[in-house]
């Protein structure tokens, strides 16, 4: 007999979370120094649960220069001060676990700020028993050969090291050495580490940038030919193929996930749905879920070379994309799905339209689809009430070392500034890092002090006191989708099949588990688009969800308002 299209799944609760992401600096200030923190999340839990997510993901607390938000962490185990303490920190574990709530932490292991030990030593000598801890490039070998360092103020992964007369190699900052993963004490170390937080408590691990943590040594020339012709021109694509990364990843299931109830998430540049398998199928045994780029990529201007056009993403791409993506885990591994994060532009500006007109139904569409998709949806805060893009002007209002240093680039290379802030507006890593906007309070009831980063003017309109006052915001909206996609194990479980594969902008699907099917209609367009496919009135079944007041049937079928999400469920 041949097999279904998408069996039962093993069910995990993996699979059923909805991930709430919450960039801390951002998020609740509780002390006034303009900095969000961890007593700043402990005092919204109950917004948190209002919502109906049951999964935490917080970016990394741990204390760190803050020359990449945290992303540079010179103490593995501790709290940075500006974010609270490990007491602090406890607390949020043992909370959120009484209310059932789990909690992902970052963990950023392919490199560590240059302000770690590990690094402060290294960097004393080539005898320095920590010096292997990390990639280095002898000066007498002459130049080492060309990566790109992707925050690099000249481009450049290798930076020379005066006292070890020697290059460290850093994919992203300066400040941000990669460790060296092919010395075994390292990956020791970094497992002891790994425990350390797993056994506090902690549901879940965000693996920062871990496709990159296997380096050919022997460092081949890459020309921009060779990127080109086998890694699309991405040095991402490069970056993701190094020799050893699944002998390590096996290696951290034996040593360390697979003694913990935990899930583990790999944030992966360089993955296609063609190697996703190789990663989260079960009998590879590595990891359990990753989230890949391909889908940014589509909405994305290769790093302020392009003018954008936000409209201009194509939506028959989009449909393909994600299509293949679900279609990838039918029988074996499981997907994620976002739309959003702090390292992304704001998803309303980017996939929505944030007109005055338009910005409230398309944000609704926006998460019917992220939460009607057969995959865990990661939802990134702020999103929920329709937060979009600052927009800065000049650069002195960015914080971002990337925005800033491409600035700078292009300043030096007497390149286009103009048209970059320009393309910044649309995709900036800090228009999605802006505050939460809380009330139309003073700072958004964000602080009573400066905050860190200029808050979105909008927030007078645009906050949550406001939406919890609205029965028909987008907060009460997401909070209605959410309580559907608990409700309806078809949303999690149930098999995906597109109803058309056409290029127009309107996404069709059906989710289909046992009698049940919950068919979703999006209109990803600021325009009427008629649906004409395969349904009528009755057979269509009764209407779940509909962020416009009306539904316009005509003889050929549905005609669809801008934007227009609707879910239709038949069956039982
Ligand atoms: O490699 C890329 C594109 O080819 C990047 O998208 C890269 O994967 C991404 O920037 C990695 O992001 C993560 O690591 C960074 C940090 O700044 C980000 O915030 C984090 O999410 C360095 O730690």
């Amino acid at each position: 007999m041949p097999t279904p299209p998408n069996p039962m799944p093993s069910p995990k609760w993996w699979k059923e979370a909805i991930v709430y992401q919450i960039f801390p600096r951002s998020f609740q200030d509780s002390d006034g120094d303009g900095n969000g923190d961890l007593r700043g999340i402990l005092s919204r839990l109950d917004y948190i649960l209002s919502l109906g997510v049951n999964t935490l993901w917080i970016n990394p607390v741990y204390p760190s220069p803050q020359r990449d938000n945290g992303y540079d962490i010179s103490d593995f185990q501790d709290v940075d001060p500006r974010y609270g303490t490990m007491a602090d920190l406890e607390t949020l574990i043992k909370k959120l676990h009484e209310k059932h709530l789990r909690l992902i932490m970052d963990m950023v292991i392919n490199h560590t700020s240059d302000e770690h030990v590990w690094f402060r030593q290294a960097r004393t000598s080539r005898d320095n028993p920590y010096y292997p801890y990390y990639i280095w490039w002898p000066a007498e070998k002459g130049k080492p050969p060309y990566r790109l360092g992707f925050f690099d103020p000249a481009g450049e992964a290798w930076n020379y090291n005066e006292a070890t007369d020697s290059y460290y190699l850093h994919y992203f900052g300066v400040g941000q050495p990669d460790l060296n993963w092919d010395n075994p004490k390292v990956r020791q170390e970094l497992y002891k580490m790994l425990r350390f937080w797993l056994d506090r408590g902690v549901d879940g691990l965000r693996f920062d940038a871990l496709t990159f943590i296997s380096k050919d040594q022997a460092f081949p020339e890459i020309t921009p030919k060779i990127l080109k012709e086998k890694y699309r021109d991405d040095w991402g694509n490069y970056y993701a193929t190094g020799p050893h990364l699944h002998d390590y990843l096996r290696e951290l299931r034996r040593e360390v996930l697979s003694h913990y109830d935990c899930v583990a998430i790999a944030e992966a540049s360089g993955v296609s749905s063609d190697t996703v398998l190789d990663f989260v199928a079960d009998d590879r045994q590595e990891l359990d879920l990753l989230y890949h780029f391909e889908g940014m990529l589509l909405g994305t201007l290769p790093r302020g070379f392009k003018r954008p056009d936000p409209a201009g993403w194509d939506r028959g791409e989009f449909k393909k994309l994600y299509t293949r993506w679900s279609e990838v885990f039918d029988h074996r591994g499981w997907g994620t799905i976002y739309l959003g994060n702090h390292d992304q532009p704001r998803m309303l500006s980017r996939w929505g339209d944030d007109s005055e007109e338009y910005r409230d139904c398309s944000a609704k569409l926006l998460f019917t689809f992220l939460l009607t998709m057969r995959a865990t949806p990661f939802l990134y805060s702020g999103d929920e009430l329709g937060m979009s893009n600052i927009r800065f002007k000049s650069i002195d209002e960015y914080e971002d070392i990337e925005t800033r240093l491409m600035y700078e680039k292009l300043k030096a290379e007497g390149g286009d500034t103009q048209g970059f802030l320009q393309d910044q507006q649309l995709m900036a890593r800090d228009n999605s890092r802006t505050p939460f906007q809380w009330s139309a309070e003073p700072n958004a009831g964000f602080t009573p002090g400066r905050p860190w980063l200029k808050i979105n003017p909008d927030f007078v309109k645009v906050n949550r006191d406001a939406e919890e006052k609205d029965a028909a915001s987008v907060l009460n909206f997401v909070r209605r989708m959410i309580r559907i996609r608990k409700q309806y194990p078809a949303l999690v479980y149930g098999s995906f099949s597109a109803m058309t594969h056409d290029s127009s902008p309107v996404f069709a699907y059906n989710r289909t588990l046992h009698n049940l099917t919950l068919s979703v209609l999006l209109n990803l367009s600021s325009a009427d688009q008629p649906f004409d496919g395969l349904f009528s009135p009755p057979s269509a079944g009764d209407v779940l969800i509909n962020n416009y007041p009306v539904l316009q049937w005509t003889r050929q079928g549905l005609q669809l308002k801008p934007w227009q999400a609707l879910v239709f469920v038949c069956g039982r």
